[in-house]
């Protein structure tokens, strides 16, 4: 069984970051370590919280992990709590990631044109550096304007989406992927460009309602479905099928808004989907 770590911050009650990490990796059946980098109530989109900062056990708990030959077949972030951890996160890429195992970066900071309530102007810069490392990072249009210093636009056309990709290689990254992309209405999806220059694109239902933490259960599925094995493009694709259906398991509850979407009642249909998408990948392997 594959085994990864994902630094990101335990909050403790509103399904995001570790509290949806952990469940959907372990049920798509790879081992999911963790290093908690800061534990808050709960997450920054409520009216309120607490915010215990853990960035000085980041180096410790990576020293006593080499000590041990302890290694990582993925390593995944998301939410980071500040711009000093982006730095010690870079330290923990530098230990643990090599040429046989893959960094997936999620820089969590940002939706519809503005940064998350704890981040200041000077944090993007910050994950930058932490993307610069990243085989594969999957911001959104904010989080991909932020990090490239270009312009959020909410219309725009191919191009605009095509520009942004290439800044995002410039950064460093093997492989830059944009979520939350729509060209039409109705349609929402997912693209991606690799230094080769390899594009792909998927486009699902476009659902009205927006919950917080589904960028969190969009990055953690696509990280399973990697470790698994599936391509990179169709890893995309059952990430946005989850979503969507998480979300249309939602649809009808107030709380959402806060407490994120319903995703245990969608772990079997993930499972089936994804067992699925593995035998069809197989078969292509074998004709
Ligand atoms: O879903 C991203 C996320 C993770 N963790 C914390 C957050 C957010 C988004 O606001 O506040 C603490």
């Amino acid at each position: 069984m594959k085994r990864i770590v994902t630094l990101q911050d335990i909050s403790c009650v509103g399904r995001c970051s570790i509290t949806v990490a952990l469940p959907v990796i372990s049920a798509m059946g790879v081992e999911c370590g963790i290093l908690p980098t800061a534990v808050l109530s709960n997450h920054t989109m409520f009216k309120t919280f607490t915010c215990k900062d853990l960035t000085d056990q980041i180096d410790p708990i990576a020293k006593a992990w080499a000590s041990q030959d302890i290694t990582f077949d993925g390593i995944y972030t998301g939410y980071l709590a500040s711009g000093e951890q982006c730095q010690e996160v870079v330290n923990f890429f530098e230990q643990f990631s090599n040429s046989g195992n893959l960094t997936l970066v999620d820089p969590a900071m940002a939706d519809n044109g503005k940064l998350y309530p704890a981040f200041d102007d000077a944090f993007p810069a910050e994950m930058a550096k932490v993307c610069a490392k990243a085989d594969i990072i999957l911001p959104n249009i904010t989080e991909a304007c932020l990090l490239t210093g270009t312009e959020y636009r909410t219309e725009y056309d191919e191009a605009y989406i095509d520009g942004l990709l290439h800044k995002l290689l410039e950064l460093g990254c093997k492989t830059a992927v944009i979520t939350g992309v729509s060209y039409e209405p109705g349609k929402l999806g997912v693209t991606y460009l690799d230094r080769s220059g390899k594009r792909f694109s998927y486009f699902t239902r476009h659902c009205p309602q927006s919950y917080h933490g589904t960028g969190d259960l969009y990055a953690s599925t696509v990280l399973g479905g990697i470790m698994r094995g599936l391509p990179l493009g169709d890893s995309l694709a059952l990430a946005a099928d989850f979503v969507v259906a998480c979300i249309e398991a939602t649809a009808s509850s107030k709380a959402a808004r806060w407490y994120g979407v319903e995703f245990e009642s969608q772990i079997p249909e993930l499972c089936r989907m994804l067992e699925e998408r593995l035998a069809a990948s197989e078969r292509l392997d074998q004709a």
